[in-house]
């Protein structure tokens, strides 16, 4: 196979670069880049490094900068964030590309979130020259290490080093081959700076990566499955618990309509993307980080639940049965027990499962909804869910920002990138696969701005407005991600919930202090991001983006927001600085004072 130089047009600013003139000339970099155009990556986010020059040459100038585009990121962390929100919207693996050593070890709390979401990334860095000889005084030897891999081994699906250009091929068609192998995470390969810059006799081969594809999806065992639907047959009150899905719009209306057939109540997690219609009369409790006393009692009075990749079963049914046994029968639809190593814990607990289906949530319903017989639907009471409205007077609160930001948007198709910590599911309904995208995965503050920047790259022509709502914490972390919107073009709405402070950790030194007997009223210090005040939205006019705020009063709200969307419509980047008062929603708030120790930690 040739080099595959059909012309894509780029929707974001042209940088074509100059033809090279003369003879052509081949580097073992031109392998690597050659192998990442026959996967058809559409873009690679990188922050530059010498140790990866030869790659980068060859991104430029043999790749021509096209299927990988490059986007130039201000820190690593926004590179792989970036990736992350991409794949969140299109289900599609993007490269990142960090510097030796250093650029990784900035990219180890996105890498790390990417794991524990579940979400390929391809990770390229680099090291060396590993032949000493080859070496520059200092700088190669501070920004080369041995098993640069172990950084990042425990939470990612693969690493490697390979030795040859004809390695570095198989290196990456295999490490993209796991990635995309659900459970599906993050691979690094790392990329010798020798190897890169070896001169090639020829043009480098071109490998015919549909030869090298995810197989298709595992099917669960028959009996497995003729258990589940005999369950589900025989339950008078299922419960679903839609967790790790896909965005497919055929898969979300076979879980509505497995839902309806079964007369199953059905709960979603506001940490992972939306899996339900909300505002759906099965849809039995507004979604919450932790589960909700009303998401509790849907649990604890189930018969049967079936779990879709429920991200942490077993603390869910500890949180509703407690101590007592799990009365209810599990079935599990899930792969990711395949995922479970022995460093991280984001397996969570163990959870008692009476059938387990090895296969993924999308493949088992389908077969669920044609293997189960239930004539009579069992009889499920309907349930309220009014989004919050918006207050006249006093403190803009999130639940208030959240109905002026509805009534801003309208009508209008939207993606919900981030909420922040103080969200509640009440705040809004989600229709569509794309109405919400979860959150990080791990929880790692400060991937907000680079997850959002990824997803609204997705979004372009979609139609939807791309708001990401973010923590002022979570902002401040990221913010300098924007600059990769604004650079490149792509439209998107952040809005901050300024509360001034790292809110979530207030409550937390609240709980130590009632559990010890100490003044509460101490619980800001350490915490609050004030005096002085910081100017969020001239941080975002230097990134070039359309800044507003602080804005203080209800009063006004929805019409500033309208005004950004209008912006986001034109193309470009609005940050809003809102003052929201200082506090969480009921649920996420019970949660945090609920579980743990008094030293737990969100
Ligand atoms: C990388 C990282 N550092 C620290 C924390 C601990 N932490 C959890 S939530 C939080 C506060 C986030 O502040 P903000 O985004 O403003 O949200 P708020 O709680 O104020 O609503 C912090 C510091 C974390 N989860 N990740
Ligand atoms: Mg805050």
């Amino acid at each position: 196979m040739d080099i595959d130089k059909r012309a894509v047009s780029s929707p974001i600013p042209d940088e074509t670069p100059a033809p090279t003139i003369g003879a052509p000339t081949f580097w073992g970099s031109d392998a690597v880049a050659a192998a990442i155009r026959a996967l058809d990556i559409p873009f690679i986010a990188l922050n530059p490094g010498a140790s990866f020059r030869g790659l980068h040459d060859s991104l430029v100038n043999y790749l021509g900068n096209e299927r990988p585009q490059m986007l130039l990121c201000l820190h690593e962390e926004h590179a792989v964030g970036i990736a992350h929100g991409y794949y969140r919207v299109t289900g599609r693996m993007m490269a990142a590309a960090v510097h030796a050593n250093v650029g990784l070890m900035h990219a180890t709390m996105p890498i790390f979130n990417a794991w524990c979401d579940r979400v390929p990334v391809l990770v390229l860095g680099a090291t060396g020259p590993v032949d000493a000889a080859q070496r520059r005084p200092w700088i190669d030897w501070i920004h080369t290490a041995r098993d640069q891999g172990a950084l990042v081994r425990d939470y990612t699906k693969w690493d490697d080093q390979p030795a040859s250009p004809a390695a570095a091929q198989e290196s990456i068609l295999r490490a993209a081959l796991l990635a995309n192998t659900a459970p599906r995470g993050p691979v690094y390969v790392c990329l010798d700076a020798g190897l890169q810059e070896a001169r090639l006799d020829a043009a480098p081969a071109v490998p015919d990566a549909t030869r090298f594809a995810p197989p298709p999806a595992a099917q669960p065992a028959p009996e497995t499955l003729v258990h589940a639907a005999r369950l589900l047959d025989g339950a008078r009150r299922p419960v679903i618990l839609a967790g790790r899905v896909g965005r497919g719009e055929q898969a979300w209306h076979e879980r509505v309509a497995l839902a309806e057939k079964l007369g199953a109540r059905v709960l979603t997690d506001i940490k992972q993307a939306t899996a339900f219609p909300t505002d759906h009369p099965l849809h039995a409790a507004p979604a919450t980080t932790f589960l909700s006393p009303a998401g509790a009692e849907i649990v604890r009075a189930a018969d049967v639940i079936l779990s879709l990749d429920w991200n942490d079963l077993a603390g869910t049914l500890k949180t509703a049965f407690g101590t007592a046994p799990v009365t209810a029968r599990i079935i599990q639809a899930s792969v990711d027990l395949h995922a479970h190593r022995g460093w991280s814990m984001d397996y969570q607990g163990l959870p008692p499962v009476d059938c387990h289906l090895l296969a993924e949530p999308d493949v088992v319903v389908p077969l669920l909804l044609a293997g189960t017989t239930r004539a009579t639907p069992a009889s499920v009471p309907g349930k309220p869910a009014v989004p919050a409205a918006a207050p006249a007077g006093g403190e803009i609160t999130v639940a208030s920002l959240a109905a002026a930001l509805n009534e801003a948007l309208g009508d209008a198709p939207a993606c919900f990138i981030r909420v922040p910590l103080s969200w509640s599911g009440e705040y809004r309904h989600f229709r569509h696969p794309l109405d919400f995208i979860g959150y990080d995965g791990g929880a790692g503050i400060g991937s907000g701005p680079g997850m959002a920047v990824g997803a609204a790259l997705a979004l372009r022509g979609s139609g939807r407005i791309p708001v990401a709502l973010t923590g002022d914490g979570d902002f401040l972390m990221g913010v300098t991600a924007l600059w990769t919107a604004t650079h490149y073009r792509i439209p998107l709405l952040v809005v901050v919930a300024n509360n001034r402070s790292f809110f979530n950790d207030e409550l937390h030194q609240e709980r130590v202090a009632r559990t010890r007997g100490r003044p509460v009223e101490n619980r800001w210090i350490g915490q609050r991001i004030a005096a002085p005040d910081i100017d969020l939205a001239a941080m975002g006019r230097a990134q070039g983006a359309l800044g507003v705020g602080p804005v203080t009063e209800p009063a006004g709200l929805a019409k500033v927001l309208r005004e950004a969307i209008d912006t986001v419509r034109s193309g470009a980047v609005a940050v809003v600085d809102v003052r929201v008062a200082a506090g969480y929603a009921g649920a996420m708030a019970a949660g945090m004072m609920r579980t743990g120790k008094a030293e737990g930690k969100a």
